[in-house]
């Protein structure tokens, strides 16, 4: 069996938590342990003269780690990367920052991970690209002679494409989408927008796209959790877990869990509650909502000023509804480890799941996987997070009708338990059999179909 070589921005084990690089281990975990594997990505590393690339093992795993330089870092990563495509594919036109420089740092960046993992490949190699920080990376690499498969999921939405046209460079971008054997999406909605963008519908037949000089397949690929093991992870004995339950006592709980990025509609969310406390003055003292919100991308300007709006929304709230012997919102910028974040789903009544954009959002999906099926929670979910499709007994809110969330979380307080088990149930059935296994499993074979050997 070849290796399988996974390419992303991310290493895993560095820094990694809140981010994309941890659920990214855990979803590619079972397609690890299965067969050899390399997993190359940026280090965590930003030096002038990068060293060579740092390597490890983990299980069947060798791990690359290759360096940027302070350049390359803030053209790329803080650039192109997060401060464009981030924002533009979550729909935010107006956070856009477009710079010419920032777009050959995107290119040369890539460049320059496709040098380091040509020194890695084999030619029975299988390699999976993930998201937006490596779109080029196929067209540099076909360029330079590889032949190997290759496919790519994109972890974020893909946006409409009156709104994807607003990248000056849009077609280029697309143009080197074509270079992958598969492309693939969390949604077909998704998968739907990206064909839609291509705007060459005779050269379309089912999933198989034939255009600039290339053949292609795409498809949809729902990210998943190891639900089980989150499960038993769940109902382990927490200390922490513990002492929450214990500072808690009688209220619910109202659970968030977050990085700290203005694509998962936090202040509309803390608005939300405090909309909430005002419509129920009945619930005052009885209801704690915990936000957890680590602290990420705070090199970039637009992460900074979101924390400057939350810790004032959060001081507000505290300021005009606490009360000697309660604290309304508790709102804590670190993160805390998994097991730890598991046990405090479990305790919680409510999980608040209200990104304005989410390509899936996998906390969703892990806070019914932690409830206890004899008295399980309520989620409350937005309809623009990829999950929304899977999760129907959720409470689907917009996460723009501050009103609509206070509704919700009304509801969900109030829901009898019969009502909140069936709705757990559904959702919960839904992710014992969409897990990450599967996810991975399903691409795989779809990309070795895509291009048999
Ligand atoms: C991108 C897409 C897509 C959070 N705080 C802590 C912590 N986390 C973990 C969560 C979850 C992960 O981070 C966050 O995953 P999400 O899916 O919610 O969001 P993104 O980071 O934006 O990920 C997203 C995902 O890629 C996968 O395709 O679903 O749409 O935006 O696993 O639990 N983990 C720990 N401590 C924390 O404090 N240990």
């Amino acid at each position: 069996m070849g290796r399988l070589v996974v390419v992303s921005n991310r290493i895993p084990g560095h820094g990694t938590r809140g981010g994309n690089g941890g659920g990214l281990a855990v979803g590619l975990n079972a397609a690890l342990a299965k067969r050899p594997s390399l997993w190359l990505g940026w280090s965590g590393d930003v030096t002038d003269t990068p060293p060579p690339p740092e390597r490890r093992h983990s299980r069947r795993t060798e791990i690359v780690g290759v360096a940027l330089t302070p350049a390359l870092h803030a053209g790329f990563y803080a650039g192109f990367a997060n401060s464009l495509l981030w924002p533009l594919f979550h729909y935010r036109l107006g956070l856009v920052e477009y710079r010419r420089a920032d777009y050959a740092a995107y290119i040369e960046a890539n460049e320059w991970i496709a040098s380091a993992l040509m020194n890695e490949l084999r030619p029975d190699d299988t390699i999976w690209v993930h998201d937006y920080h490596l779109i080029p990376l196929a067209k540099i690499l076909r360029a330079r002679g590889v032949a190997n498969p290759i496919g790519y999921f994109l972890h974020i939405p893909f946006p409409a494409t009156e709104v994807f046209r607003c990248l000056p460079v849009y077609r280029d971008l697309v143009e080197a989408l074509a270079h992958y054997d598969l492309v693939g999406f969390q949604t077909e909605s998704d998968r739907v927008q990206f064909v839609d963008v291509l705007g060459a519908p005779e050269k379309r037949a089912g999933d198989t796209i034939e255009m600039f000089g290339r053949v292609f397949q795409t498809g949809v690929f729902p990210i998943g959790i190891d639900t089980q093991a989150f499960a038993a992870y769940a109902a382990k004995p927490s200390p922490d877990g513990q002492r929450l339950a214990d500072n808690i006592g009688d209220r619910k709980l109202a659970i968030g869990v977050d990085r700290l990025d203005y694509s998962k509609g936090l202040p509309n969310r803390v608005a939300a509650y405090g909309e909430f406390l005002e419509r129920h003055p009945d619930w005052r003292g009885k209801v704690q909502y915990l936000q957890i919100a680590p602290i990420s991308r705070g090199e970039v300007s637009n992460y900074r000023a979101l924390r400057r709006e939350l810790d004032g929304a959060a001081g507000r709230i505290n300021g005009k509804y606490a009360d000697f012997d309660w604290t309304p919102l508790r709102y804590v910028n670190r993160g805390f480890p998994r097991g730890t974040l598991a046990a405090f789903y479990r305790r919680a009544r409510v999980g608040l799941v209200t990104p304005l954009r989410d390509g899936m959002n996998l906390v969703a999906k892990e806070f019914v996987a932690a409830q206890p099926p004899d008295d399980p929670g309520v989620l409350i979910l937005s309809e623009f997070a990829g999950a929304a499709v899977e999760l129907s007994g959720a409470l689907t809110i917009n996460p723009y009708d501050v009103d609509g969330i206070a509704d919700a979380l009304h509801r969900a307080l109030e829901m009898p338990l019969d009502e909140r088990t069936s709705r757990w149930r559904a959702d919960f059935d839904v992710i014992s059999t969409n897990t990450a296994a599967f996810w991975s499993e399903s691409f795989l074979s779809a990309l070795a179909a895509a291009r048999p050997t």
